[in-house]
């Protein structure tokens, strides 16, 4: 168990790496677990995302599905969602950019046989008591309920610094990384200065966890003082990815979940079409410029780079 070590010689209690973590405490096969998950099929980027009584459609999201880019930019990353109680309602992971339309993409953990696999050891883990489990594990809503898979297919793929959006988690909980595939780099920066370099930044193997404590009551866990990413690299890098567990506790009930769907699918409908309208009313030389102007502007530019 390695702690996390600011740059004025702070140690983080609450937010380390352990190596091996896949193979020592878990008995996994870490080769095993990423080929499984890299055979699941993708789903179309135009494909709407099936809604499932029982959570049994699996699919890779890719980066270019509309309801996962970001403010029109596809996400260099693919990922699947999974959680436990699946019949009760949606866990709502709210990150960053997140859409309804994505609501239907989280299926039940039990049918995602890699991901069920590290989900069934990690409460076997956390119930029989370690180190490790006895510093995370303080009352039963810190089982973790909440997985997200991540495949980055080379070295562009990236997710940019940040630390989670904590809101829907638990208080005092701890989401973890667990890496897969290919070494890859992993680091940390400082959240108040956010155009610092990295203090951490190292590769990764597989099977390796960081754990991080996330939504304290005083604003003083390792979430709210750290951003982590996971940089995009100048030399080759082939296929790596992650499974991240989280303890969620916003449920919303799927007919809430396809409610909220439906209207902001309509709130699009509309917004389109009111551009669309625009666009007729005026020459449409000048509302290529008006266009070209908006996307040129510098804020927007730092907006769209700043996209991760
Ligand atoms: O894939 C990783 O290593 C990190 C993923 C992550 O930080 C996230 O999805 O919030
Ligand atoms: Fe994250």
């Amino acid at each position: 168990m390695k702690f996390l070590t600011l740059p004025d010689g702070t140690v983080l209690e609450d937010a380390f790496i352990v190596e091996n973590f896949l193979q020592q405490y878990l008995q996994l096969d870490a080769n095993k677990i990423f080929e499984e998950l890299k055979s699941i099929g993708s789903l179309g980027e135009t494909e709407v995302i099936p809604f499932s009584e029982n959570g049994e459609i699996v699919k890779w999201v890719t980066g270019g599905h509309s309801a996962l880019k970001f403010r029109g930019n596809n996400l260099k990353r693919r990922k699947i969602w999974c959680q436990k109680n699946y019949k009760k309602g949606m866990l709502k992971y709210g990150y960053t950019g997140w859409q309804h339309a994505i609501s239907n993409a989280t299926c039940d953990v039990q049918y995602v046989r890699p991901i069920l696999k590290v989900a069934s050891a990690l409460d076997t883990f956390f119930l029989e008591g370690t180190e490790i489990s006895d510093k995370i594990f303080k009352r039963e809503e810190h089982l973790f309920n909440h997985y997200i898979a991540t495949i980055y297919d080379d070295e562009t793929y990236k997710i940019g610094f940040h630390s989670d959006k904590q809101t829907n988690f638990v208080e005092d909980s701890y989401f973890l990384v667990i890496k897969l595939g290919e070494a890859r780099k992993f680091e940390f920066r400082l959240a108040d200065q956010k155009k610092s370099k990295p203090f951490f930044s190292e590769n990764l193997s597989p099977g390796t966890a960081i754990f991080v404590r996330a939504h304290s009551s005083d604003g003083t866990d390792a979430n709210s003082r750290v951003q982590h990413g996971v940089p995009e690299m100048n030399q080759k890098c082939k296929i790596s990815g992650s499974i991240v567990a989280r303890c969620i506790k916003t449920v919303v009930p799927w007919k809430t979940v396809q409610k909220n769907i439906g209207r902001a699918q309509k709130t699009r409908e509309r917004r389109i079409q009111r551009t669309r309208g625009e666009k007729e009313i005026g020459s449409v030389g000048e509302e290529a410029d008006l266009v070209q102007n908006i996307v040129r502007l510098p804020e927007d530019q730092a907006k769209l780079t700043k996209a991760r």
